[in-house]
């Protein structure tokens, strides 16, 4: 079973590279995203380990050059997605947007190289990505905390990579209509459009978009000009594990000056982070930068800040918020509470479960010492790609497959899973 499984998730990844970077899915998303690539090449590298690193040297050639690391790049025009390249009209050779995506590049660099098997390919190629990753951090804390508070703002929903979720309702709020210009989406001739973002937020993501675009993609404006400012506990978790995952790499490298500031954003990032915790929902929860608020939003968000390291106590709640979680839902973990009113079981980031997510919280939990939790999550996940196959997420009540398929992140996971219950069997 085991065996079939991988052997299964191997063609999806192989279905859906193009050469030297893959694709999410045929149709739904055509081109190269962000997050997506980094978190697929950790299951690539169970194929060929070369494609893996290449998978994530691909994105970085499409670095800015104040450091940003683009969320999608346009490398052949297609347009069965919006908004495409003639939409945001960056300006580079090889069209990308002009925002970013969750930065998980400095974890699965690390994890790459820790569990490689080449020795020499992963120095190299560790070599040429750790400065390109630490001008990515660099650009974060200079461009989204500009007033140096240690954790970073998104400027855009798509930025979080958890594009519908509760958490932005009230910010989005802010975000006019007026004046965006008329579209088509094509998500919705993919993807039921009953589980896809509403009409209204696409109109207020493309007002966003035109926004920053009449400011050049000028990222030493974005920042203050955007009306939408939130501070995410999953999005900070993930740069501060990065860093912190950054800066022994680089130590190992013999990169001091870069690991010691590595050292020093994650510090002072999880010193931060704190301030995010809520008691009342034994979780993190969003901060709404713009209006000086904390969210009341108990989204996934801020269960996955347990992917860095928190404090025992906070972990600890947070196994005991999954375990609450679990007597709601039949599959951990929902991308919103189940009995929060905003609750939609199979819209997108509003309920579903999505096993990237799933396999960044087990590995904090891992670390952590919560390994029931561990377990019960991993298993979960198995079970949902044996009722459902590759799906892009799934319905926490009853497994559901939703949104795309022959999806190559869910796919790279289940290669993550199945061999690291291998090695344990
Ligand atoms: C916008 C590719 C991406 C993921 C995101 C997911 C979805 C895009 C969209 O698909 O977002 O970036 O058009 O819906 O929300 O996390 O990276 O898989």
């Amino acid at each position: 079973m085991t065996y079939a499984l991988i052997e299964q998730a191997k063609d999806v990844l192989r279905h859906n590279d193009r050469g030297t970077y893959t694709v999410p899915t045929d149709g739904l998303y055509p081109f190269q995203w962000n997050w997506d690539s980094c978190l697929s090449a950790l299951g690539l590298s169970h194929l060929d380990e070369a494609r893996a690193w290449t998978e994530i040297d691909t994105l970085f050639a499409h670095q800015w050059d104040d450091g940003m690391v683009p969320h999608i790049i346009f490398h052949t025009p297609n347009d069965s997605y919006f908004p495409g390249a003639d939409v945001w009209r960056t300006g580079r050779d090889v069209p990308t947007t002009g925002i970013t995506q969750p930065p998980v590049a400095g974890f699965c660099v690390k994890r790459l190289f820790d569990r490689c098997q080449d020795r020499d390919l992963a120095r190299a190629r560790a070599r040429a990505l750790v400065p390109q990753i630490h001008a990515w951090h660099e650009w974060f804390f200079r461009c989204r905390d500009p007033r140096g508070t240690g954790l970073v703002a998104i400027l855009h929903p798509w930025e979080s990579g958890r594009d519908n979720s509760v958490d932005w309702d009230a910010a989005l709020d802010r975000v006019p209509t007026e004046g965006v210009e008329p579209f088509v989406r094509r998500d919705t001739q993919h993807a039921n459009p009953a589980h896809r973002p509403t009409q209204k937020q696409y109109e207020q993501f493309m007002w966003l978009v035109q926004h920053f675009r009449d400011l050049g993609w000028d990222n030493s404006k974005l920042h203050d000009a955007s009306p939408f400012q939130v501070v995410d506990p999953g999005f900070n978790a993930i740069l501060i594990r990065s860093c912190s995952d950054l800066a022994d790499l680089a130590q190992e490298l013999g990169e001091t000056e870069i690991a010691q500031k590595s050292r020093d954003f994650a510090a002072r990032g999880a010193a931060a982070l704190d301030g995010l915790w809520s008691a009342e929902h034994g979780q993190y929860v969003c901060f709404d930068r713009a209006v000086g608020e904390l969210v009341d939003s108990p989204s996934i968000g801020g269960i996955l800040a347990a992917f860095t390291d928190i404090p025992p106590q906070n972990a600890l709640a947070i196994a005991a918020r999954i375990n609450l979680l679990a007597k709601e839902a039949k599959f951990m973990v929902p991308s919103h509470a189940p009995k929060a009113a905003e609750f939609d079981p199979l819209r997108y980031w509003r309920g579903p479960v999505w096993l990237i997510v799933n396999y960044m919280i087990a590995d904090g939990m891992e670390r952590a010492g919560q390994h029931e939790i561990v377990e019960r999550i991993v298993s979960d996940s198995l079970r949902l790609i044996e009722l459902g196959g590759f799906a892009e997420y799934y319905g926490p009540l009853d497994g559901e497959p939703c949104g795309g398929d022959r999806f190559t992140w869910t796919a790279a996971i289940v290669i993550e899973f199945l061999t690291r219950q291998k090695a344990l069997a």
